[in-house]
């Protein structure tokens, strides 16, 4: 097992079946990657002590999703230097508008790459793309899923068409 580059922390386990797809991605590619609830609210200091070890434990890159007043990835992105995806998830009101009004919304100097709604795939893809713009063999391989997508679509229209 490798040591993890990625880490994906969430505010709560129920985030979960939403934060999964982020971890699904990361497998495809076979990106090494740790998980954790930390709760910027519910256990601040922990929170803290995250985005503040982060680099030096190896991580490159971290994926934070929250729901309502999702002030996880914000947080995180202001202790840490290393680049955070913020993914907001939907709770039972609002549709998910809270979380990615709070995720998206941040102050200049304190960025936090924000993915759609419940969008954790793409904040596995898009960390994966962050690890491969300096390794040639992943970025060979997003080469091939951005093919792979391209020939589906492809597909798609033919079928229509026939
Ligand atoms: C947020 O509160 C979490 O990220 C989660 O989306 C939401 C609800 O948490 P639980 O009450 O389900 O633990 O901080």
């Amino acid at each position: 097992m490798s040591a993890p580059v990625i880490g994906i922390v969430m505010g709560s386990d129920s985030d979960w079946p939403v934060m999964e797809e982020a971890a699904k991605a990361l497998d495809e590619f076979e990106v090494p990657y740790e998980v954790d609830v930390v709760s910027a609210h519910r256990m601040p200091r922990e929170m803290v002590a995250y985005g503040e070890n982060a680099a030096d434990r190896g991580l490159k890159a971290i994926i934070a999703g929250a729901g309502g007043a999702a002030h996880l990835p914000g947080m995180l992105a202001s202790v840490t230097p290393l680049p955070v995806i913020g993914v907001p998830v939907p709770l039972k009101y609002l549709d998910g508008m809270d979380s990615l009004l709070s995720i998206v919304q941040m102050p200049a100097g304190v960025p936090v790459a924000t993915v759609s709604v419940a969008g954790a795939r793409n904040a596995g893809l898009l960390a994966t793309r962050i690890l491969a713009a300096h390794d040639a063999g992943l970025q060979s391989r997003m080469r091939e899923f951005q093919s792979e997508l391209n020939a589906q679509a492809t597909e798609k229209g033919k079928r229509l068409r026939a």
